[in-house]
């Protein structure tokens, strides 16, 4: 394929609530959709769509909104259109002279893949290799004021069905919060944790009185670079040691299962990346015997869709972060919302990721379009 055009769509959505997690509290969602035109070799034109999941400060990864759009500008964009011969499996290696950046790469490799899967007529779960038709669905708390704000909340979440429970964790709004929910909803919820990078190894001790509570996974504990530490960390609990900011491509996710710095590890496919990238990991993962499950980036109904077809893979043991649409938004910019059912997400069975960008509110929610010169 010849890519032929480029486009980048600002938006910013209002949160249906605030979402606290230890690095801060989120009252929009800024984010940017890719639009590719691609020629195939057969002369057809196609378009196909990604999201760029930074986030707009950074504070959980380096990269951030606004940077991402710029590298994607002026960095990536030059090489995709210089490619005479340009696949969803080959952006990686075209862009593979720019150091990092994972989610602006990822998010330009999404939109040729959804590009070249149009044009198939495949959908995103029949590429993978797919092979379930539904995915459980778990919602990601945020931190709240107080020990009954956050018992009211995650009990909203179970009375509407959600088939697990992820609660955010600070020091300060941790084991009270966490000792609540398991009396309250009892010893089969499934229930873990995540601290986005707020502790360290020093908090050993503390932290350990987490294990009387049986979670199934405590995320990304320290800070993203301690590998070693998490390793230490693993040895000292009994609750599984799961990362997240620490993993951001398959080497890796390789270095982190070889130290033994964690038994599951959360995908989130911007930040590893790209989801090529992210199938790697799972494989690698299947293949040490660690379990992997789909994070998110409350993503909107675009990278909702693909992160259902990842979680359908066979590797993806654990229930994903992959709530409907309706959690974080009250209109999504799709035609149709992503819906949780019975606990589960359906996998998109359409061309490409089997989802279509509403025109009417991609123009609500836009604050800016931008056109990358060829
Ligand atoms: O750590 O998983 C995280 C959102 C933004 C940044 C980091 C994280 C999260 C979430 C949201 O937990 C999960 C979701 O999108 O539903
Ligand atoms: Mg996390």
């Amino acid at each position: 394929m010849k890519l032929l055009s480029l486009r980048l769509h600002h938006l910013e959505m209002p949160l249906v609530a605030p979402f606290t997690t230890s690095f801060g509290t989120q009252t929009a969602k800024r984010c940017f959709l890719v639009e590719a035109q691609l020629q195939t070799d057969a002369g057809e034109v196609v378009t196909g769509w990604g999201e760029n999941v930074a986030l707009d400060r950074p504070m959980y990864s380096s990269e951030y909104l606004d940077g991402a759009a710029d590298v994607v500008e002026r960095w990536l964009a030059p090489l995709l259109f210089a490619a005479d011969d340009l696949t969803a499996e080959t952006v990686g290696h075209v862009l593979r002279k720019v150091v990092g950046n994972p989610m602006a790469k990822a998010s330009v490799e999404m939109a040729v893949l959804d590009a070249q899967l149009r044009a198939e007529g495949r959908s995103f779960a029949s590429y993978l290799g797919a092979v379930e038709r539904t995915v459980p669905s778990g919602v990601s708390v945020g931190i709240q004021d107080s020990v009954a704000a956050t018992v009211g909340a995650v009990g909203g979440y179970l009375d509407q069905g959600y088939a697990r429970i992820k609660l955010k964790i600070r020091p300060g709004a941790d084991v009270a919060h966490v000792a609540a929910v398991r009396r309250e909803f009892g010893d089969d919820l499934p229930f873990q944790v995540d601290a986005n990078a707020a502790y360290t190894l020093v908090d050993a001790a503390h932290l350990r009185r987490l294990d009387e509570f049986d979670l199934l996974l405590i995320e990304q504990p320290l800070g993203e670079a301690d590998i070693r530490q998490h390793a230490q960390l693993a040895r000292l609990m009994r609750t599984p040691i799961c990362l997240d900011e620490s993993v951001v491509s398959a080497e890796a996710a390789a270095d982190a299962i070889a130290l033994g710095a964690a038994s599951v590890i959360n995908v989130k496919p911007g930040r590893v990346g790209g989801y090529l990238e992210a199938r790697r990991i799972h494989d690698l993962s299947r293949a040490n015997g660690v379990a992997v499950w789909c994070g998110g980036m409350l993503e909107t109904g675009i990278g909702r869709a693909a992160n259902a077809a990842l979680a359908a893979l066979p590797g993806f043991t654990l229930p994903g972060d992959i709530s409907g649409s309706d959690r974080f938004y009250s209109e999504d910019i799709t035609t149709e919302p992503v819906r949780m059912h019975d606990g589960v997400v359906d996998v998109p069975t359409g061309p490409g990721f089997g989802v279509e960008v509403d025109p009417a509110k991609l123009e609500r929610f836009r604050t800016a379009l931008v056109e990358i010169p060829a």
